[in-house]
This record gives structure tokens, sequence and C-alpha cells, in this order.
């Protein structure tokens, strides 16, 4: 090694030791000044002291972002208002047509009751021509079927009629004509034993008892009966012969 290559290398040297000395001494006046644990390792790091006292009140924030809860149930009808100003009128309708005259009207009815009237007479003339036997204002009909007297009436009631009752030679004819069999007459002697009447209780004038009648056999005969050649028979009224209306016309 040169002189000169080493030079350097030998002032490094002796600055190091120059600044190792003065550390040394620096050091040495600092313990003589400060304590001793300036120069020692840092300490642990304490606990945290007591929180402190409440700020004071922040200002109000923004409303939240959440979801919005339900609508309630309508609440209570509040009181009825007063009424309000009436509407203007309406503009006038046109005129209607003219309502029905009352006289036409009349005069119409009038017109279809006739006509019912008449063609009622036909049916009715009809029946009796088909059905029955005409005398004056008096016809008679039968049904054909046998029954006691009793069912009898209730037969000629409901149709508004009576049981046959002639009351003279053609309207006992007109009967003993329209039959085929015996029939009841409207005749009894129910109330007084031997006095016969009609079903009003008016006793009878015409009378065309058959030879030996009345003779009210056993066990009694309150009820009379045309008989085939048109005189009568007194006879049992439970008994059932043929059933002949008579109506007035
Ligand atoms: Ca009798
Ligand atoms: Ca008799």
């Amino acid at each position: 090694m040169s002189l000169f290559t080493s030079l350097p290398f030998l002032l490094l040297i002796v600055v190091t030791a120059s600044w190792a000395d003065k550390e040394t001494e620096n050091c040495e006046n600092i313990q003589k000044t400060c304590p001793v644990i300036a120069c020692g390792p840092p300490g642990i790091n304490g606990f945290p002291g007591k929180d402190g006292r409440d700020g004071a009140k922040g200002e109000k924030g923004e409303p939240g972002q959440g979801l919005r809860g339900l609508q309630g149930p309508p609440g209570k009808m509040g009181p009825q208002g007063t009424p309000g100003i009436p509407g203007i009128p309406g503009p006038i309708g046109q005129k209607g047509d003219p309502g029905e005259n009352m006289d036409d009207y009349i005069s119409l009815a009038t017109s279809e009751r006739a006509t019912l009237r008449s063609e009622l007479n036909q049916i009715r003339n009809w029946l009796i021509f088909s059905l029955g036997k005409r005398v004056g204002k008096k016809v008679f009909f039968t049904n054909g079927k046998k029954m006691p007297f009793n069912e009898v009436k209730t037969l000629c009631a409901r149709f508004q009629g009576r049981v046959a009752t002639p009351m003279n030679a053609e309207e006992n004819r007109a009967v003993k004509n329209l039959v085929t069999a015996e029939a009841f007459l409207g005749i009894t002697d129910q109330e007084t034993e031997g006095q016969f009447v009609d079903l009003t209780g008016r006793r009878v004038t015409y009378q065309n008892w058959n030879d030996g009648e009345p003779n009210n056999a056993s066990p009694g005969e309150h009820c009379v009966t045309l008989l085939s050649d048109g005189t009568w028979n007194d006879i049992a009224c439970s008994a059932s012969f043929l059933a002949v209306c008579e109506f007035s016309i």
C-alpha cells in the first residue's frame, strides 16, 4: 500500500475517534445535569382516561330513508254539510202526445163488453143444446154420475146452481127427457115427515108421485127421485142416484 492511497483511511480513523470522544464527553455531561431515566427505554402506554362531559345538542338530522308504514283505517264521518245552492232550472221539454179521450175509452169498453156477452151467449146456447134442457129461464144439466143426495147438493152449489126442482109439468118433462136413469130432485121432507119442501124450505105446490108414494118406507125415506116414467118416489137420502142441477138464465 502506498502512502497516498492510505491517507483517506487514516483521516477517517482520526475523525471517528474524535467523534467518539465527544459523544462520551456529552453523555457524561448529560448524566451530571439530567435524571438517569432520561436515557432509559420508553414506558408502556397507560389506561384511557374517564369520558368527558356531554357536548352541546346538535342540529335536527335529515328524514330517514326507511320503508313507509301502512295507511291507517278511515276516520269517523264528519258532520253533514250545509245544503248547496239550488241548480238552474232545466230547459222545457217537448210537448207530449195527446192522451186518450175518455169518451173513446168508454166506447171501446162498451163495445168489448158487448162482444164478450155475445160470445158467452153463444157458448151457453151450445152447452144447452148439446148437454142440457131449457125451460123458460131455467136450464137443467147432469154430469151423468150417481151419488148420495148431499153430494148432489154440493156439486150443484159448486157451480152456483141448485138440485133440479121441477115446479110444473113442463120442467118435470124436461128433466125426464134429460136423464136416462133415476135422478134426485131438490125436494125433501127431512124437517117434517110428510111435508115436502124445496131446498129453500118452501112447500112445493107441484107434485107428481107414483102410485103408492110417498110411502116413507122403513127405515125412513126423506128424499125424492124422478123415475123413468116421470113420476116421483120418496127414497133414502143416503142412496146414490143421478145428479141433475138447474141454473137460472
Ligand atoms: Ca119421509
Ligand atoms: Ca118410497
